[in-house]
């Protein structure tokens, strides 16, 4: 039986998000590494799948491509119900989105890698410089990250619940990424005793940069 093919690169964090879901859904898929350094996720027969140049793209069975982490693990989610990804009741569900969200629509997009090397190549900036705007953008909303969870009425292991959903997805991927710029995790206990509970569970370890097949 074909599988899907995951379009990836170990140390993308959009594509870690997709790799701990098709773990946790039991997901198996064909890796294909483009490697963003080398500026493959721009050849042409990857922009053909995906016009955006970015990864992690999801071609499934059929040819069809899904593009964009979080609607990609929507669609897992939709179709593949067991485990779910997001808790019961619309108020925890929206709470548990807006968790998501923090990282994905505040965090990542300011700190990619495109928007890194524009910082340098069109206003000079240098590696120190990038690196304390990757750590500011974290800070702006790890703080308010880490007083939503410190303010869970229930102290889940997880972000919500005794299972990993969503929320903790991007918490562990965005986790990973803080390492790469050094950013200092001692303000953040509660975030930092999630990513130990998940990093815990193989789903997640299997998922890790350092366990893709293109990992440096
Ligand atoms: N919002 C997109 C972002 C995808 C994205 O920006 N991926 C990065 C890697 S984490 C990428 O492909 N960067 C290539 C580049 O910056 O040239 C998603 O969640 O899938």
């Amino acid at each position: 039986m074909s599988k899907p093919i995951l379009h990836s690169y170990f140390r993308s964090s959009t594509s870690y998000r997709l790799r701990i879901a098709l773990n946790l859904k039991g997901v198996e898929a064909t890796y294909k590494a483009h490697h963003l350094r080398h500026g493959e996720q721009r050849a042409d027969a990857y922009l053909a799948l995906n016009p955006q140049g970015l990864v992690p793209s999801l071609e499934l069975e059929d040819g069809t491509v899904l593009t964009q982490s979080m609607a990609i693990i929507e669609y897992l989610d939709e179709t593949i119900p067991e485990p779910p990804l997001l808790p019961q009741g619309a108020v925890r569900r929206a709470q548990a989105r807006a968790m998501a969200q923090m990282i994905a629509c505040e965090i990542h997009p300011v700190n990619n890698l495109r928007v890194l090397t524009y910082l340098k190549t069109g206003f000079g900036a240098d590696d120190a410089a990038v690196a304390n705007w990757f750590r500011h953008w974290v800070a702006t909303t790890f703080e308010p990250l880490e007083s939503l969870l410190a303010a869970r009425q229930e102290k889940t292991r997880f972000c919500f619940g005794d299972t990993p959903g969503l929320a903790d997805i991007c918490l562990v991927a965005q986790v990973a990424n803080n390492r790469r710029f050094d950013v200092d995790m001692t303000p953040y206990p509660v975030i930092s005793a999630i990513n130990e509970a998940c990093m815990e569970l193989e789903v997640f370890q299997k998922a890790a940069p350092a366990a893709q097949p293109d990992a440096e």
